[in-house]
């Protein structure tokens, strides 16, 4: 039988080239330093709250008005206060979704919260919140409108700018800006100036990431809290215009309200293969941005559909765990507050996610391997039941690792073989389920280059 030990990136690196220049051009591939700042807080909540809220609906229908917004309070300090029990960094609020009212007292339209009963700018709430409890706040602003006049006119790019400048402008420091290519069947046609847009949060906001519709984040290609096997964060620069292009993004209400599952990409991103053909490559890490209960907005009638924790649990390690960041919808309700089912799960899956890092058996930092490194090994003090085994790479210098294995070692010194990874990134969690043992040895089996691992923990 073949030795298990004897293949590794330092000898055959599975069969493909460890040096070349085609190797080197992967790994000049870097993230920008908002894009490291992401990664290493990459669980944040989004908040659904506006006037679908209020008429309970998923998407708007176009002729709502003001007094439709019949919501007269929120208690943002409770928002906050649920997002932080989860262990979320940060919030990203529907400023405005595809029904254009807006949540702010914007100088641009009379749909807003300014002409409502609803006193006072909810922007400002929330973000004044976050900033008191130390979260980010990012804004999610719909870039189609079913209710501006100007609306499928030039006209509208300055509408849209406009309003991007009050958001950008009036709520202090904006982590992320959400553009979402969603729009009717029916709606006109028209083409978004994405370029100027662009423009502007990086004169405004240079350091916001740009998500979906934009250059710094990739949709992970489903609503659904799924993740390739493979998340690579280098990858065709064509990518970054999928979601721009009409055809791509969402045409029906249903889409959205049903978390239909949408893979807008093919499974395969970042392989060596499908990458040698693309002349353009950029750092485009995928972010996954799913719903505790079906629907994006709040309704009675979804009340009990809200996520386990163990199931949010699950898509954490699959998101955060696999390279990813995570976007987890959690919609307040018409009454303002984020509803007792909803705060519930997000406090348990706030224990949880403590609960996976409070038990440390060993954790190393490295640097660059060295030849040498080709096994790196492992010695608990005693004997561990091991849960989990959390892998990073120091992406400054790209992410290099594309096959990896991890065998524990049991008591009478024999080693058996547990896991098999591909992508490690800015994180890897591999579950073990409390397996027994009393040393691990992880082997690098393939990599662009020497892997630059900054960290590997061992877990109870
Ligand atoms: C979709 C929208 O149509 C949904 O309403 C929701 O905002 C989701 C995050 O994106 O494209």
């Amino acid at each position: 039988m073949k030795n298990p030990f004897e293949s590794n990136w330092t000898n055959e690196n599975n069969g493909v080239p460890l040096h070349s220049p085609e190797v080197d051009r992967l790994i000049s591939v870097l993230p920008s330093k908002r894009q490291q700042r992401l990664a290493e807080k990459p669980f944040y909540l989004f908040m659904h709250f506006g006037m679908n809220t209020a008429t309970g609906r998923e998407w708007g229908v176009g002729n709502e008005k003001v007094t439709d917004f019949t919501i007269k309070k929120i208690n943002a300090a409770q928002w906050i206060k649920c997002a932080q029990s989860s262990g979320a960094t940060g919030i990203i609020l529907t400023c405005k979704h595809h029904d254009g009212f807006c949540l702010w007292p914007s100088d641009y339209t009379s749909f807003s919260v300014k002409y409502s009963d609803f006193e006072g700018d909810i922007v400002k709430m929330v973000s004044d919140e976050c900033r008191k409890a130390g979260l980010d706040f990012g804004v999610y602003l719909s870039p189609w409108d079913m209710h501006e006049p100007t609306y499928g006119t030039p006209d509208y790019n300055d509408y849209f700018c406009n309003q991007l400048t009050e958001l950008l402008t009036n709520y202090g420091t904006i982590s992320e800006v959400w553009f979402d290519g969603a729009k009717g069947a029916d709606a006109k046609a028209f083409e978004y100036d994405w370029q100027r847009y662009y423009k502007l949060i990086r004169e405004l906001q240079p350091d916001a990431n740009i998500a979906v519709c934009g250059p710094d984040i990739r949709w992970v290609g489903n609503e659904g809290g799924k993740t390739r096997k493979s998340e690579f964060s280098v990858v065709p620069s064509y990518l970054k215009m999928a979601e721009t292009v009409a055809e791509k993004s969402q045409h029906a209400e249903s889409d959205a309200g049903g978390m239909k599952k949408r893979t807008s990409t093919d499974e395969d991103l970042g392989s060596r293969d499908l990458l040698k053909n693309c002349p353009e490559l950029c750092w485009y890490p995928a972010e996954v941005d799913v719903s505790i209960r079906k629907g994006w907005f709040y309704s009675k009638k979804t009340n009990f559909t809200v996520k386990s924790a163990k199931k949010l649990f699950n898509i954490y390690l699959n998101s955060v765990g696999n390279n990813c960041t995570l976007l987890l919808n959690v919609p307040p309700s018409d009454k303002g507050t984020i509803h007792i089912n909803d705060a519930v799960a997000l406090r348990s899956l706030g224990n949880k996610i403590e609960e996976l890092y409070s038990k440390p058996v060993l954790v190393e930092k490295f640097g660059m391997l060295k030849e040498t490194d080709g096994m790196l090994d492992f010695t608990f003090d005693s004997e561990k039941k091991l849960k989990y085994v959390i892998l990073k790479e120091d992406i400054r210098y790209s992410q290099r690792v594309e096959a990896f294995d991890i065998f524990l070692k049991k008591e009478n010194g024999n080693y058996v073989h547990v896991y098999s990874g591909t992508v490690i990134g800015s994180c890897k969690i591999a579950t073990l389920k409390g397996k027994k043992c009393t040393g691990a040895r992880v082997i690098i089996r393939q990599s662009r280059s020497a892997p630059v691992i900054s960290e590997i923990g061992f877990y109870e």
